[in-house]
């Protein structure tokens, strides 16, 4: 029987399953008895540090808490429940942390994006459980902006780099944490986590050590879904967004099948995107959430979900906040939420005002889940000018002139799935959401959508260049080496496809294959 700490704070879910799938059983904290009788105790933080450690305080968790980890008991903490331990942290430098490990926690000081998102690898530095069956060059799933240092170099399990050295987990005698989300890590991550629950496992040291490690280019597996003229929910593609063919809109299989395939083949992430969220209410779209669900029971690696995250308001008058829709989203087992036209309308007002309204869906989400959690959609599509002074909007001098030789262009803002341009640019969309508080952008590209024709690289350059949070290119994938000039000559932090995976056109192993050697992929 695994104790499992959730303070209330967001998704543990995916930790639950992961832990359920290797065919235990998961009790979860109901009271501060709970931790004291607990034989082993997993901690997977979620949120942040302040909020943490006030919930903590608020149910009198602290003092049972440092008496279990002085108890001798096997103790894992995940992310902020490695946080947890240090005796403060820079993300709320006024609030005390358990305490257990002397050091701090930073926050990343690197000329790279952050939050650091994305596959990298350990260092290995001392003999663990953790690692019994794995080699010791795996990859595993990071998503945080904070890292601990400790002063005792005796604490220090494994460093992983970016920018810098950091401490990616610590091990002082059973009590072992982990930055990296070991359930998002697909079967090592799983691997490890056995490791830590099946009893008689041996510390071991494993044969290859590296001494630097590298982020991984991510490749994402996206799944648009909708209802079909019929009723039943299906994976479906569009052309440059248009999703019907011969008046039927187009069905290329079930969502949590295709989302397991993709899983097994090697998909770093998978995507799901609600296409008809602007006019369906998500939280009546139940099947969409049972997708969800059992999606995230399945597949151990990060899930984004989008469509119609926004405020709604219900036949009878009862009020959703966009924060209520992200929150069913999290606890039926997304790790990342993704807002589309809503982002678009928030960008308008806060350009209208000059000010943040604070409560805004990019705000509340970023505040009470991380920045990590909230990825922005954008649905750009080209507008060509003759001279940049001819609009107010960010523009591009272009390779592709347009129908009457221009030069020039700007990328639009749409809303509702491409069907209205708003005055918007794209890197204007991009900047005021990262100020908002958004982790990261999914770079969607509407002329090129569907098309085969390569990824969008003049967009992808103009939003990366513009921004500090890591950017997803989406749009256009038609073979292997597209994949690899969007790496090569752009900065995007992963690749998202869809309609070659669905088609098995190039399947997601394939891309990988090529990759593999060239730029830095997880195996
Ligand atoms: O506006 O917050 O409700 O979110 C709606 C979400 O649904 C947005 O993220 C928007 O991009 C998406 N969406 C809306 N309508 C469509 C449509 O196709 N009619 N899908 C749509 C956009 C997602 C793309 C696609 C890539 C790769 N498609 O990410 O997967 O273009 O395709 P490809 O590899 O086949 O070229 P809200």
């Amino acid at each position: 029987m695994i104790t499992l700490l959730d303070y209330g704070a967001g998704n543990v879910r995916s930790v639950v399953n992961a832990i359920e799938s290797l065919g235990e059983t998961v009790r979860t904290v109901a009271a501060a008895e709970d931790i004291l009788s607990a034989e082993k105790l997993v901690f997977p933080g979620v949120g942040a540090f302040g909020s943490m450690m006030a919930i903590l305080n608020r149910e009198g968790y602290v003092g049972p808490l440092k008496a279990y980890l002085a108890s001798g008991r096997p103790f894992l903490g995940i992310c902020l429940g490695l946080h947890a331990l240090f005796e403060s942290s820079e993300e709320a430098p006024a609030v005390e942390g358990l305490g257990f490990i002397q050091g701090t926690v930073k926050r990343f000081a690197v000329d790279r994006a952050v939050p650091h998102i994305g596959w990298n690898g350990l260092a290995i530095r001392q003999p663990s459980r953790l690692f019994e069956g794995l080699a010791g060059d795996e990859k595993f799933y990071f998503v945080h902006s904070f890292h601990v240092a400790p002063e005792d170099p005796a604490a220090v399990l494994t460093t992983t780099d970016y920018g810098y050295t950091f401490v990616s987990a610590i091990q002082k005698g059973p009590v072992l944490a982990t930055q990296f989300h070991p359930e998002k890590s697909g079967r090592n991550g799983l691997r490890l986590l056995e490791n830590f629950i099946k009893p008689g496992v041996q510390a071991t040291l494993p044969d290859i050590r590296p001494e630097q490690t590298r982020l991984a280019k991510r490749i994402i597996a996206c799944l648009d879904v909708r209802a079909n003229d019929r009723g039943d929910l299906v994976v479906t593609k569009g052309d440059q967004y248009d999703v019907r063919e011969e008046g039927e809109v187009r069905n290329l299989g079930k969502p949590v099948e295709l989302a397991r395939g993709y899983y097994e083949e090697g998909a770093d992430e998978i995507t799901f995107l609600n296409i008809t969220g602007f006019r369906d209410f998500p939280l009546e779209d139940m099947p969409m959430l049972e997708v969800l669900r059992q999606t995230s029971r399945k597949v151990f690696v990060p899930l984004t979900i989008g469509g119609g995250i926004r405020n709604y308001t219900d036949v009878n008058g009862r009020v959703y906040s966009a924060l209520e829709v992200a929150a069913e989203y999290f606890r039926s087992g997304a790790d990342k939420i993704s807002i589309g036209s809503d982002a678009v309308t928030i960008a308008e007002a806060y350009r209208q005002t000059g000010r943040k309204s604070g409560d805004s869906a990019i705000e509340e989400i970023a505040r009470v889940y991380g920045s990590q959690a909230v990825v922005i959609s954008i649905d750009p599509r080209r507008v060509y000018v003759h001279h940049p002074a001819d609009v107010d909007h960010h523009v591009i001098e272009t390779a592709l002139p347009g129908p009457e030789g221009q030069k020039y262009c700007w990328y639009q803002c749409t809303v509702k799935g491409g069907r209205e341009g708003r005055d918007l640019d794209a890197v204007t969309l991009a900047r005021v959401c990262e100020e908002l508080g958004a982790g990261e952008i999914l770079l969607n590209c509407i002329d090129r959508d569907g098309t085969n024709a390569g990824f969008d690289l003049e967009l992808i350059k103009a939003v990366k260049s513009a921004v500090g949070i890591p950017v997803i290119a989406s749009s256009g994938a038609g073979r292997v080496d597209h994949f690899l000039d969007v790496f090569r000559r752009t900065e995007a932090e992963s690749a998202l496809a869809a309609g070659i995976f669905h088609r098995r056109e190039v399947p997601i192993g394939t891309v990988k294959g090529f990759l593999r050697g060239k730029v830095e992929i997880r195996s």
